[in-house]
């Protein structure tokens, strides 16, 4: 079945020590009626889960992970559980605790947000699982849409979990057969870490049809004390077994049919030199090397435990080795040490050399020059053509974006006083830009509330606003909240409530109202819950009432102690205008006051006159701009 894949890589295989071994996968995927679907990794690795008999599936949105869950809900069969867990510790542990009880289980979510889930996954790794279940954290080299460049390769080596790096849709969706059945054998959750391009790219790939998906029956909670608590003397046992066991899987992963070598099929060829990559890379090295290369390539998708013995055979006879490597130097640092144990004089270049860029996504055109300058060639190679240079366009919030009207109301209900404006992730992150320019700080999910009380110990005379998204206040934001208030602390809370999760593309949270499963539920109230926290003063305002907004905050920040605004109004995107706004140019004088203080994208200056019109294509009728104008030169906007 692999033997496919590597097909395209148009090399001869070869293993210094025979056949390439398959270890038992007893979740067969590929059933006996197929057929071919073209599928975005994502909904490959979904489709996987399910044809592998996934029971139940929690995740929490994040780029570039959100389409497996999306897929799930979309195609899963009746017996399938599905939801958006309010956080991703509360996602993984509702997989961990579904595994306990047999069934297999499908845990989904960002790389950061594994930060987020690192307590329980840690402690999953001593305690084990039952039925199958897999951490799906998909790893954003760049980065493009995250807040850091961390490998999740190192985070399963750090928690001695096994780690598996699919290279494209199909291996993704293959991959998913495997983990389930591994996880099951081990009896330990087993990561997948896919990145951006296998997450979001597409492929033409055979899939199982649904009558052959496995039904997976849980045999249910088995109460095991001395199995499910977790004690000092549990872990010391389970520490040893764990070594052991990933010891033994190292070994037992160089047998594993993709991870490979293979070599370029010159004739007489006896290379010298090696090239080590992984994931995507591997189809980026495969786009840059042509017959006449002589050069054998280690394919490494179990990057922990790593397979040495595989890499062993690898580098015999070579003398360099270039690791084209995303991320950390995860295969370079692990064949250097292979080198040290097993005695090798075999020179390890990559990222700790400078041969490939340290940070950043690789591309086909930087893993080309790395190979023209390795191999010492003059490139030959046809190169797919450069995409042009695009203009710069950085992102700004939408036009009629109800977080542009809360910003500016804070704003203006604050100038001249000493402040401190704490952001944090989501669409409001946004808010940053100029002219708003209301963000001062952001760390991550949930932070700004509890960075606001930090500057306060310090500045007690400044005063501290903690601006946080609906989704973002349940998923980390509450226990920021309750310290405040707790530690006396003396703060503006804002809750930016678009009533979606919206940057991540519009998933449910608790205070929707609706759930992954369809249900309409009782929506978790947020001006309930901060009240039952202690807060007295909790006010709840339309943004795009521009006046009353104003007033509001300048008369909430005066309250002692800790105080919230919830600022409520639709995400624009959900809640389409009813008419649009258009300036009279008659009465517009060119102040452009509109436009400096608001940067609203619709509004267009004219570079003549200094007049301003309205882009009827971009505007949604929001009226703010109308409400600032001096000259009431704006009308005619109205919103659902
Ligand atoms: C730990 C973690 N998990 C997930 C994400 C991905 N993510 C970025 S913003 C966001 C939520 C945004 O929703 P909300 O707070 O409601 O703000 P909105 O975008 O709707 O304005 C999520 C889940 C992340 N950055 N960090
Ligand atoms: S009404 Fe004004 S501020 Fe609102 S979207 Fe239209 S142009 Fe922008
Ligand atoms: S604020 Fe009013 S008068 Fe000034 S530029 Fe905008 S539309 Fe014209």
């Amino acid at each position: 079945m692999p033997a496919a894949f590597y097909l395209r890589y148009r090399f001869s295989t070869l293993r210094p020590n025979g056949v390439l071994l398959d270890y038992t996968a007893s979740i067969k995927i590929k059933g006996d009626s197929m057929h071919r679907e073209f599928l975005m990794g994502n909904e490959a690795m979904a489709v996987g889960a399910l044809a592998a008999g996934v029971n139940v599936v929690a995740g929490y949105p994040g780029t570039p992970s959100t389409e497996v869950l999306e897929t799930v809900a979309k195609r899963r069969g009746e017996g399938v559980y599905v939801e958006w867990s309010v956080n991703e510790k509360a996602a993984l542990e509702v997989a961990a605790g579904a595994a306990y009880a047999g069934a297999r289980a499908l845990v989904t979510m960002k790389q950061v947000g594994l930060n987020v889930a690192s307590d329980p996954l840690m402690s999953l790794s001593y305690i084990g699982v039952k039925g199958g279940m897999v951490v799906l954290v998909a790893d954003d080299p760049g980065p493009i849409s995250s807040q850091t460049e961390q490998d999740t390769r190192t985070f399963a080596a750090y928690a001695k979990l096994p780690v598996f790096d699919p290279s494209s849709p199909a291996e993704a969706y293959e991959m998913m057969g495997e983990v389930f059945a591994l996880s099951e054998e081990l009896g330990c959750p087993v990561i997948v870490r896919p990145t951006t391009r296998v997450d979001h790219g597409y492929e033409d790939i055979e899939v199982a049809d649904e009558k052959d998906w496995v039904s997976h029956e849980p045999e249910g909670f088995v109460r095991d004390p001395s199995r499910w608590v977790i004690f000092p003397a549990l872990s010391v046992r389970a520490h040893a077994a764990i070594e052991a066991r990933d010891a033994e899987l190292a070994k037992r992963f160089s047998g594993y049919a993709r991870n490979t070598v293979v070599q370029t099929a010159v004739p007489e060829a006896r290379p010298r030199l090696g090239i080590a990559t992984h994931g995507i890379n591997a189809t980026y090295v495969a786009e840059n090397l042509s017959e006449k290369d002589d050069v054998r390539v280690l394919r490494v998708a179990t990057p922990y435990p790593f397979p040495e013995d595989l890499a062993a055979d690898f580098l015999d006879g070579l003398d360099e080795v270039l690791c084209v490597e995303e991320l950390d130097p995860v295969i370079e640092r692990a064949l250097i040490a292979t080198c040290g144990r097993r005695g090798l004089t075999v020179k390890i270049r990559g990222k700790l050399t400078g041969d490939i860029q340290p940070s950043g996504e690789n591309t086909v055109e930087s893993v080309g020059r790395a190979l023209d300058a390795f191999l010492g060639r003059e490139s030959d190679v046809a190169r797919p053509c450069m995409s042009p240079q695009l203009p710069v366009r950085p992102p700004v919030l939408c036009a009629g974006c109800p977080h542009r009207a809360s910003f500016y109301a804070v704003k203006k209900a604050m100038r001249g006083r000493k402040t401190l404006f704490c952001g944090d992730i989501g669409c409001y992150t946004l808010g940053n830009a100029k002219p708003l320019d209301m963000v001062d700080t952001c760390l991550c999910m949930g932070a700004g509330i509890n960075i606001a009380q930090g500057v306060t110990h310090v500045e007690p005379d400044t005063a501290a606003f903690a601006f946080v998204g609906d989704s973002t206040f349940f998923a980390s934001g509450i226990t920021g909240v309750v310290n405040a208030f707790y530690n006396q602390a003396n703060m503006t809370l804002v809750v930016l409530d678009n009533s979606t999760t919206a940057m991540t593309g519009h998933q449910p949270h608790p205070g929707t109202g609706r759930t992954m499963m369809g249900q309409v539920v009782e929506k978790v109230s947020i001006e309930r819950v901060l009240r039952a926290i202690g807060l007295t003063v909790v006010e709840t305002v339309d943004p795009l009432d521009h006046e009353c907004s104003v007033e509001t905050v300048r008369r909430v920040a005066d309250e002692p102690g800790v105080k919230a605004i919830i600022f409520r109004s639709p995400c624009v995107v959900l809640a389409r205008p009813k008419a649009r706004s258009a300036v009279d140019a008659e009465k517009c004088v060119g102040c452009q006051r509109c436009v400096r203080e608001l940067g609203c994208p619709a509004l267009v200056p004219d570079a003549a006159t200094g007049k301003v019109r309205i882009d009827p294509a971009q505007c949604t009728g929001c009226t703010l701009c109308e409400q600032i104008c001096p000259t009431n030169a704006i009308s005619g906007g109205e919103r659902l």
